[in-house]
């Protein structure tokens, strides 16, 4: 039979606006799916969306044959700045298509593992900078890890250095995408009042995204004048590649729409991950002593090389649990091309939000047992993590799904590898204060909120 789907009763007109924190709507949409189950729908002005939250119904949506990516809200914003680039272009843009085909192969491990360099160089200026800062200064972790991750994509992407660690004031382009993101993600949360009203921000908005582009074409016109000619990278391949179905070559614009959505997709993403490792470590000195004993026994006190990377399958499986645990995008938006039932009985309209809410489904107790909200990294080792796979399918989605899946995944985890076996191997961590209570901050991803540690160097760096 069918069966309705619950909703939390609302306002007229304004529906659940109010049911969502303004500041943390992850932790309200949390809790409404432990008082509503596995499915509940939230109404908008204009626009409703349906909430899944269990293992069974994700795997149900991640068919690409009868659901799609959908973009909306934030994502939508954000095509102001960069439109049909990869991250945010929708279903069918041509863009999209000659973009993925010519930049699959850039994203490749052999590519990747060319990229270890220019990643070590960068990892190498942070753990310089925590030895300077000496065993009693605090840390402001995500800080520190959010300036990693820009000034890597940039450098790895298109050869081109923020320098982030040598300055007070971020680089222009980082302050200006900063506030781009922020308006973006609260302009679709905004009172419908007249432009007048919000004349100042959609100038400086106008502003940002010019800043950012302005960068953007400097980057690729320095390229085109000869500049750098031997470098081969991201750049490079966009501008070389030749789409091998359509013959096409990516325009100017969806080079510096991509240069920018790298930026965007990849550095809080990346700085949260890494923050909430450090923070699962210090929380759990098991794990936290296993970790470094890897370390010790792969690398030992000689520099990082790009084949140890291969030997630290306990590194990798406290990588997932981070990321099963605290999913640093905690959910993605599909909608279903037909009319359709999910799970056999919830109606769902052609087009309607579907979110599929990670933060739920990754701890789904079917899937992961009693201790599902626990975090143990070992039931991620390869072999466990492979049989949860198989038995339950798309149990674990922090990279999304499909051909809209994460482009960047292999950089990603290649870099956070080499950053945690960099750190573990020069230095002892604890958090500041012992106590601190983990909280979060939401903005187009999660991270930890006010998390500080303090970096003991175990001998001098290597
Ligand atoms: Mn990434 C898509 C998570 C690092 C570039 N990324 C996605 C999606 C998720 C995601 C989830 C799908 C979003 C959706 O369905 O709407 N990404 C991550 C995580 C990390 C990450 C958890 C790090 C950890 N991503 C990176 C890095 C880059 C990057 C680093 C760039 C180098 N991601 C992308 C791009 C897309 C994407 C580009 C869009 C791919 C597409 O739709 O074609």
């Amino acid at each position: 039979g069918i069966a309705p789907i619950p909703e939390p009763s609302g306002l007229p007109i304004l529906g659940n606006i109010t049911a969502l924190d303004a500041e943390f709507p992850l932790g309200s949409m949390k809790s409404l799916a432990d008082q509503f189950g596995e499915i509940y729908r939230l109404r908008f002005p204009g626009r409703s969306v349906v909430l899944v939250s269990t293992q069974a119904l994700v795997n149900e949506t991640c068919d690409e044959k009868r659901f799609k990516k959908s973009i909306n809200t934030a994502l939508n914003e954000i095509r102001d700045g960069v439109h049909d680039g990869l991250f945010t272009a929708k279903m069918g843009e041509e863009a999209w298509g000659i973009a993925h085909r010519i930049l699959m192969p850039a994203f490749g491990p052999l590519s990747i593992q060319s990229m270890f360099t220019d990643m070590h160089d960068v990892a190498s200026q942070l753990a310089l900078k925590w030895a300077r800062a000496g065993p009693n200064s605090k840390i402001i972790v995500t800080d520190d890890f959010t300036r990693l991750a820009l000034d890597t994509l940039a450098l790895c992407s298109m050869g081109y250095r923020f320098n982030s660690y040598y300055s007070q004031e971020l680089h222009p382009f980082i302050e200006a995408m900063g506030d781009f993101l922020t308006e973006a993600g609260e302009k679709p949360r905004r009172l419908p009042l007249p432009s007048l009203f919000y004349r100042q921000k959609d100038e400086k908005y106008k502003n940002d995204i010019e800043t950012m582009r302005r960068t953007a074409r400097e980057v690729l016109e320095s390229r085109k004048s000869g500049e750098d000619d031997a470098r081969r990278d991201l750049l490079t391949a966009m501008m070389k590649g030749v789409d091998p179905k359509t013959g096409k070559h990516m325009t100017d614009e969806s080079i510096m729409d991509n240069l920018i959505t790298f930026l965007i997709a990849g550095h809080e993403t990346t700085s949260g991950l890494l923050s909430f490792v450090f923070y699962q470590l210090c929380r759990h000195p098991e794990a936290y002593q296993k970790a470094q004993r890897e370390v010790d026994e792969a690398v030992g006190k000689r520099a990082i090389k790009v084949e140890d990377l291969n030997k630290l399958p306990y590194l990798n499986a406290v990588l997932r649990e981070t990321l099963r645990v605290n999913a640093t995008i905690p959910l993605f938006t599909v909608e279903a091309f037909e009319d359709t039932l999910l799970a056999g009985k919830y109606p769902v309209k052609a087009g309607e939000t579907i979110v599929n809410l990670l933060a739920k489904s990754q701890l789904d107790p079917k899937v992961f047992g009693e201790d599902a909200l626990e975090f143990k990294p070992e039931r991620m080792l390869d072999e466990p993590f492979k049989k949860l796979n198989e038995d339950f399918p798309n149990c674990w989605k922090p990279f999304g799904n499909g051909m809209r899946g994460c482009i960047g995944r292999p950089f990603a985890w290649q870099e956070s590898l080499l950053v945690m076996t960099m750190l573990l191997q020069n230095f002892n961590f604890v958090l500041e204060p012992a106590g601190y209570q983990l909280g979060f901050k939401q903005t187009l991803t999660i991270k930890p909120k006010d998390m500080h540690m303090r970096a003991i160097l175990r001998d001098g760096l290597t």
